[in-house]
């Protein structure tokens, strides 16, 4: 067989996460020339890109189907069924975008091996024309070359560092308490010591609470029962942008532009609304931070360490610290939100978890960072919903050297996507793929370029690790309050609104835990 794939030493095995990146980073220029050797054995029998299989001629023809099948709305299914035709590697051509799609680990290795220094990922075209029409600069998210790696590496420091991560948890751990309080409240209030709710739109406040304090040092007052319009306002805005941002990566943004259509129009009122009050929050912390004197007693929050460190213009301050507020409300609740329909569909499993986290409570006197280090299952139940529930339907590079991927030769410059989605389903990759297993993610089984909720490398979610603080401690102090029931049997099932969501509403009962009995 003349597929090859990239080894991996025992030290990547153990650290699946973030650390396999390193470590696969330090070896791909020492491997390189190895990889030549094993592609130039085997070159008789390597396939030319031509022949990957797919339906990538006609694609004026393939947008209309895609309308036809509301692709917009079933992008993942589509590619699932895709990967079911076509076999682990397909290309495709809709409307402008052309790509190359893979679905196993092993090739998901070999694609972001060859992501090069500068990785990037398909260009979300409606949210650079916004930037270009409104005169907005890019944050890291949208930023390319050396321009990105300049200002990633100065935020990796304030953002995804272990270091800072310490200094976020008392400022989650106040919002984790003020949410448990507002659920006891409202079961109080029900008069049935249970309450019955669609949860998403506190899991909406809880995010942005959280995202907020952490980069602000301040509290919104987000979970309270009166709150500012504005904050109101701005978590609308995100899900319509959301939803106006799919069908425009398919029909080119300046033409809708000068069509005049509503759907740009929508589009630049709701990014308008999310930078107005990004703008607020950032103006606030400016003008105090300009008033104290002194180094700060503690910690001031992401925005003003970067003010203060002084290595970035302000104007790229604020880019980057909009789309860390304006990513981190959807993405993290509604990842919460299914964690506790799927805890709430396993009962037992639930228990489990209850016990670990009274175990790590008891051992570490309540200390909540070290409470975090002890709590496996918990971790492996948010892999656990990513794999099943992942926010983004795919990872795509363009890749900057050649590769084969099942045998097939692939020029560099190709945008390459892993279909997430497809892969989390696969029973070839996960066995029993349908069940709802945290521990899945403990045993010492192989999870090499399995865990890709975040991304990976260095282009990977910069905001993954408050993501994950924020919603592990939500759930320490979920369980240790409530037990979550759900209605009979219904089934929810995802849809594509650039980012993945709930088809419908779920409807979950809180229940207080000493007299759930
Ligand atoms: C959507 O085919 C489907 O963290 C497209 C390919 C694609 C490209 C970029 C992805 C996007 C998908 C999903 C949402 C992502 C985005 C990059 C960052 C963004 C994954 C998979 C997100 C949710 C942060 C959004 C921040 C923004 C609001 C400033």
């Amino acid at each position: 067989m003349a597929r090859w794939s990239v080894r991996c030493s025992p030290a990547m095995l153990s650290a699946p996460w973030t650390d396999g990146l390193t470590a696969l980073g330090v070896r791909s220029s020492t491997s390189m020339p190895e990889v030549r050797l094993l592609a130039t054995e085997s070159s008789s029998t390597v396939r030319p890109f031509n022949e990957i299989p797919g339906l990538w001629k006609n694609s004026l023809a393939n947008l209309y189907n895609f309308w036809k099948l509301d692709g917009f709305r079933n992008l993942h299914r589509i590619m699932v069924q895709n990967f079911n035709t076509f076999g682990p590697i397909y290309r495709e051509k809709v409307g402008y975008y052309e790509s190359v799609n893979i679905i196993n680990p092993e090739d998901a290795a070999i694609l972001f091996k060859a992501e090069g220094r500068y990785p990037k990922r398909l260009k979300v075209e409606p949210w650079t024309s916004y930037r270009d029409y409104r005169n907005r600069k890019y944050g890291v998210l949208l930023k390319n070359g050396d321009d990105w790696k300049t200002n990633r590496v100065i935020l990796n420091k304030e953002v995804i560092s272990p270091k800072v991560v310490a200094n976020f948890v008392p400022l989650l751990e106040d919002v984790g308490l003020d949410f448990v309080a507002r659920v006891h409240k409202k079961i109080e209030r029900s008069g049935q010591n249970k309450w019955t709710t669609d949860l998403s739109h506190e899991l909406f406040k809880y995010a942005l609470e959280s995202v907020s304090s952490v980069l602000y040092g301040e509290r919104l007052g987000l979970m309270h029962d009166y709150i500012d319009p504005d904050a109101q306002h701005f978590i609308d805005c995100i899900t319509v942008m959301f939803k106006t941002t799919s069908p425009m990566l398919y029909i080119p943004p300046s033409l809708l532009r000068r069509l005049g259509a509503k759907l740009w129009r929508d589009h630049v009122a709701a990014w308008d609304g999310i930078f107005n009050q990004a703008d607020r929050c950032i103006h606030n912390i400016y003008r105090q931070l300009r008033l104290e004197t002194g180094t700060p007693k503690k910690y001031p929050g992401v925005l003003a360490s970067l003010l203060m460190l002084d290595k970035l213009s302000i104007e790229d301050i604020k880019a980057s610290i909009t789309e860390l507020m304006a990513g981190g409300v959807d993405t993290t609740s509604i990842t919460l939100l299914w964690t506790l329909y799927e805890l709430a569909k396993h009962p037992s499993l639930q228990e489990e978890l209850r016990a670990e986290v009274a175990a790590a409570r008891a051992e570490s006197n309540g200390d909540m960072l070290e409470m975090l280090k002890r709590i496996p299952l918990v971790k492996g139940a948010l892999k656990e919903t990513l794999r099943f529930h992942p926010v983004a339907v795919s990872l795509q590079r363009y890749i900057t050297e050649d590769i084969i991927i099942q045998n097939y030769h692939i020029p560099s410059g190709t945008l390459v996507q892993l279909g997430l989605y497809a892969m989390g389903r696969d029973p070839k990759v996960f066995a029993r793929p349908e069940q709802y297993q945290p521990s899945r993610w403990l045993r010492t089984e192989n999870h090499y370029f399995k865990s890709l909720g975040f991304g990976f490398g260095p282009r990977q979610c910069l905001g993954r690790r408050i993501a994950e603080t924020e919603m592990q401690i939500f759930l320490i102090h979920m369980l240790e309050n409530f037990k979550v029931e759900k209605q009979r049997h219904v089934e929810v099932r995802s849809t594509f609104e650039l980012i993945l969501l709930p088809e419908k509403p779920i409807i979950l009962t809180l229940k207080p835990l000493q007299s759930s009995r």
